[in-house]
C-alpha cells in the first residue's frame, strides 16, 4: 500500500504512463524548506559524517559490513571496501552534509547512513540537476519502527537546502515506480569456488570439470592498441564517452573533473584499488577508439567454512567509436538501435572483444565473478560471454520528476 511512497511526489503505478508531459511532479520553493531536521525515536540523533576522518569512514564501513544488502536467500551480502565507499562519496562536488548518520546518543554507535552525492542527468531531452541517492541502511536490530521515510525526508531536506529537488536511486526491490528495470547476469570466472559459496549449482548432466573449462580463460588479452587509462588519455575519452553515453535515454552527463574521479581513481596508500579503467589507441593514429572499465565490490559469503568472500568485477562505462560510424558530424547523436545494420553487426563484435579483453582483465586480478546488467548495449555481448541471468533485478527510480517509462532498446536492452 506503500504509505510512505503515496505521499512523495513520485510516478505513481495507476497514472498512464505518458499522460502527462515529462517535468517535475511538485513545484519547489527554497523558503520553504525546513531549516531544521525532522523528530528522531528517543534516544537517538542526527549526525553528519565526516567522511575525511578515517575513524567515520570505518564506522560507515562497518555498519554496511553487517547491515546492508543481501541477496533473497541471506547466502551473500555486499561488502563495499572503505576505498570503495571513499571514491563512491566523494566524487566532484561533493558535500558532507549528504553523508546523513543516525546515532544512538548514548553510546554513539552508529546505527543508519543514507548518503547523496551531485550528479547531473540526462533524461531524454531533459538535462537535470540530481542527486544520487545510495547506501540507505538501518541496523538489524532497528528494522521495521518506519526509520526509512525519517531517514528519506532528512536527506531530501538537505538535498533542498541545497536546491537539488531532483534524485536517482536503484533498488532491488519494486517501489512507486520504476523509470527502468534491468537483470543481472554473471559470468563466472572462479567457477569451482562460485559452486563450493553456494553461488552456483552445478547443472544437471554435467561435471565440476566440464564446468571449469566451460568458463577457461586466455591469460593474454587480444585487443590491438590495450593499454591503462592515463591522466594524458582523459580529455579523448571524456569526449568518446560523453558521445557514447547519448546514445541513451538516461544517462549521467560527466565533466572532466568526475570522468578523472569515477576511471582514475587512486586509493590511499596501501588500501585496495576499486577501478580498472582501459583504452584502445590506434597504433596508426594514436587517437582513443575504445574505452571500458569494471569495478571492485566483494560479497561476504555469509556462515561457509572454506570461503568468506567473493571477489566480484562489476561492467562499469565503455564506449567505443564504431557505434558512430553511420555519422560522421560529432554533434549529432547515435541512439542505440539506430544503427545500420552493418554497424550494429561491427559493433557487436568489437563490444564482444573488448568485453572478452575484460574478461581476461578481471581474471588476471583474481575476481571470481563478473557482473553486468541488462542496460547499455550490454545484451550485445553477455549471452556470447557466457554470462547468465541471475535471479535479482535492479530498479531504477526518480525522485520528482516525470517521464514514461525507459524500455528496451536494441534487443531488449535498456536505454540506460
Ligand atoms: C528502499 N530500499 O517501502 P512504504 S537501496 C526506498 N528504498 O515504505 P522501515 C524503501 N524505500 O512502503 P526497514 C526501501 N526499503 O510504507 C524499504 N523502503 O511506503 C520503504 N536493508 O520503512 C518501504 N538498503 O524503516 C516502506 O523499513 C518503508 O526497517 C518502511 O528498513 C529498510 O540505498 C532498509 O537494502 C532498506 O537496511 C533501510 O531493510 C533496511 O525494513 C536495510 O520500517 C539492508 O521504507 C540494506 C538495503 C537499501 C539499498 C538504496 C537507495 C535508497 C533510496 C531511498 C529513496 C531516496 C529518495 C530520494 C531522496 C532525495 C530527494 C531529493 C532531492
Ligand atoms: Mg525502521
Amino acid at each position: 500500500s506503500y504509505k510512505f511512497w503515496s505521499t512523495q511526489p513520485v510516478t505513481r503505478f495507476d497514472e498512464p504512463d505518458a499522460a502527462l508531459p515529462d517535468g517535475p511532479i511538485r513545484e519547489n520553493d527554497l523558503s520553504r524548506v525546513k531549516t531544521s531536521p525532522g523528530e528522531l525515536i528517543d534516544g537517538f540523533e542526527w549526525v553528519t559524517m565526516d567522511l575525511t576522518d578515517e575513524h567515520e569512514m570505518n564506522e560507515v564501513y562497518d555498519l554496511l559490513t553487517g547491515h546492508y544488502v543481501e541477496d533473497q536467500e541471506a547466502m551473500f551480502r555486499f561488502n563495499y571496501s572503505a576505498s570503495f565507499l571513499d571514491w563512491a562519496l566523494k566524487s566532484p562536488g561533493w558535500l558532507k552534509e549528504w553523508h546523513v548518520g543516525v546515532r544512538v546518543s548514548s553510546s554513539r554507535k552508529l546505527v543508519a547512513f543514507i548518503s547523496g552525492i551531485p550528479v547531473t542527468l540526462k533524461v531524454r531531452d531533459n538535462i537535470i540537476k540530481c542527486s544520487e541517492i545510495n547506501f540507505l541502511c538501518i541496523h538489524k536490530k532497528l528494522r521495521s519502527k518506519r526509520l526509512t521515510p525519517v531517514l528519506i525526508k532528512e536527506i531530501t531536506r538537505r538535498c533542498n537546502l541545497k536546491e537539488v529537488w531532483n534524485a536517482i536511486y536503484t533498488a532491488g526491490i519494486i517501489l512507486p515506480k520504476p523509470v527502468a528495470t534491468c537483470r543481472y547476469y554473471h559470468r563466472s570466472l572462479n567457477w569451482l569456488k562460485l559452486h563450493e559459496t553456494g553461488f552456483s549449482p552445478l547443472p544437471h548432466n554435467m561435471t565440476k570439470a566440464r564446468m571449469i573449462s566451460r568458463y577457461h580463460l586466455p591469460t593474454e588479452t587480444k585487443t590491438v592498441g590495450l593499454r591503462e587509462l592515463t591522466a594524458a588519455d582523459l580529455d579523448q575519452t571524456h569526449k568518446l564517452l560523453t558521445r557514447y553515453l547519448n546514445r541513451f535515454e538516461m544517462a549521467p552527463v560527466m565533466d572532466r573533473d568526475e570522468i578523472e574521479h569515477w576511471f582514475l581513481y587512486k586509493p590511499a596508500q596501501g588500501k585496495e584499488r576499486v577501478v580498472w579503467c582501459y583504452v584502445v589507441e590506434d597504433p596508426e593514429t594514436k587517437k582513443i577508439t575504445d574505452m571500458f572499465s569494471f569495478y571492485a565490490l566483494d560479497s561476504s559469503v555469509i556462515g561457509n567454512k572454506k570461503h568468506e568472500t567473493i571477489h566480484a568485477a562489476y561492467l562499469f562505462y565503455y564506449a567505443s567509436t564504431v557505434a558512430f560510424e553511420d555519422e560522421s558530424d560529432e554533434s549529432k547523436d547515435v541512439p542505440s538501435g539506430s544503427e545500420s545494420d552493418a554497424v550494429k553487426k561491427k559493433l557487436k563484435e568489437r563490444l564482444n572483444a573488448l568485453a572478452h579483453d575484460a574478461l581476461i582483465l578481471a581474471k588476471r586480478y583474481n575476481f571470481d565473478v563478473c557482473n553486468g546488467l541488462t542496460l547499455m548495449d550490454n545484451v550485445l555481448f553477455l549471452e556470447q560471454q557466457k554470462f547468465g541471468a541471475g535471479d535479482g533485478n535492479l530498479h531504477y527510480y526518480l525522485f520528482n520528476w516525470r517521464t514514461s517509462m525507459i524500455r528496451g532498446g536494441v534487443d531488449e536492452t535498456n536505454r540506460i
